[in-house]
């Protein structure tokens, strides 16, 4: 039988899709039976009650007065250096390359006995971060430094070789969907709290900054609801929301619009809407659309980053070139006074969801990937994945 792993996850566990997948991964990875040690500045948001097999190392970041920034990054990498000596961890695995990749990198050197890591690339730590010169060598160096690298989508891969020159071998490991959280929910009872029964609702989900083009979802709402009676519902908070408040009070869409703020059932949320708006400017895979389309709700986005190789255009939504808010306004009102073909869409959202982007095979991948890192031989069937 194959021996069961003790890996230590860091992410941000606050915020972000990123921090979203680490935390999944993890309790996945507990339930096939590692042992999973989170080290991280709090516990991960979506993590929930006491799992078995699951541990939370807390990062305390050293205040000394001389400091003028206290350096988070050291504390965290002499933290990742204990818990590996101390639970005698097998591999840290670390998402998002700045600060986390670096971290390892010195958390090898100072634990000194040929502790393995595997960095998770998930996005604008490489399409915005490694564009920064004064960064650019330090995420090549911990790439290049690291035992295995994965990137959540082929584009990804493709921006990271580009910016970074990097020849070596990056996994492919797309974000997953739980089906037993992902799932298309009877939300008309809530419904009727944001929408009247002949009103459709569209939702945007991010963390509203620029790269989102919120101001696009916005517009796009403005043309959609001029043919088809609908609200749209933003859910989440960011840099942004000031400004899109102003604008949706300057075109006069106040009554159409409700702000959730941020939300913990996301599942839940999203059952609500009968489409999903991803206009993103830079967006390495999507997982919101993901989300989304195991809720069965189609995405009408853009063709940025990884979008394509999620959201199948013409299938189980409608991509259009980046900041084309005509034509995604059209797209949705096409859709949403389609009845028939909306079925069709979500149908095929779902069954996709749940095909090619299942928890048990990309959590499998990973495995893999550790067991191939480490030098052993393991027996890991691919799970089937049903859509
Ligand atoms: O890169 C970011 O903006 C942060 C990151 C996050 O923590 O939310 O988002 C990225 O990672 C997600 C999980 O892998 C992807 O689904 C998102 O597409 C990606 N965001 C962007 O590329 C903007």
């Amino acid at each position: 039988m194959t021996r069961k792993l003790k890996i230590g996850i860091t992410c941000y566990p606050t915020l972000g899709g990123s921090g979203v997948v680490a935390t999944e991964l993890g309790k996945l990875l507990a339930e096939n039976g590692h042992e999973i040690h989170f080290i991280t500045h709090s516990i991960p948001f979506r993590l929930g009650q006491f799992h078995k097999n699951i541990f939370f190392h807390e990062v305390e970041v050293n205040n000394y007065y001389v400091f003028r920034y206290p350096p988070y990054d050291l504390s965290l990498a002499s933290k990742m250096a204990q818990v590996a000596e101390m639970q005698k961890l097998d591999i840290l695995h670390v998402h998002y390359a700045i600060p986390h990749a670096v971290c390892a990198f010195l958390a090898k050197q100072i634990h000194g006995k040929g502790l393995k890591t595997v960095t998770t690339l998930h996005g604008t730590d490489i399409t915005v971060l490694a564009q920064d010169e004064s960064l650019k060598d330090l995420i090549r160096l911990a790439i290049h430094e690291s035992d295995a690298v994965t990137a959540v989508s082929q584009d990804l891969i493709r921006e990271t070789r580009e910016l970074l020159d990097i020849t070596t071998p990056i996994d492919l490991t797309y974000n997953f969907v739980d089906k037993r959280v992902y799932y298309p929910r009877d939300t008309s009872s809530r419904r009727g709290d944001y929408a009247a029964p002949d009103e459709k609702i569209l939702m945007h989900i991010s963390n509203f900054r620029p790269v989102k083009r919120v101001g696009d979802v916005i517009d796009i709402f403005r043309r959609v609801s001029e043919h088809v009676p609908s609200k749209l519902l933003l859910v989440g908070e960011g840099p942004e929301l000031s400004r899109i408040q102003c604008q949706i009070r300057e075109m006069g869409l106040e009554n159409r619009v409700h702000f959730l703020g941020k939300q913990e059932d996301v599942a839940e949320v999203i059952s609500l809407a009968d489409l999903m708006l991803l206009p993103s400017e830079k967006e390495s895979f999507g997982l919101v659309a993901l989300e989304a389309m195991g809720c069965g709700v189609p995405t009408i986005g853009s063709t940025a980053g990884g979008i394509p190789e999620l959201v199948s255009h013409g299938e189980t939504g409608f991509l259009s070139p980046i900041g084309d808010t005509a034509d995604m306004a059209r797209n949705a009102a096409r859709l949403l006074t389609n009845p028939s073909m909306y079925n069709q869409f979500r149908s095929a959202c779902i069954k996709r969801a749940y095909g090619e982007f299942c928890n048990e095979r990309i959590t499998r991948e990973y495995e893999k990937i550790y067991y191939r890192v480490l030098g052993m031989e393991a027996e890991l069937p691919v799970p089937a994945c049903e859509g």
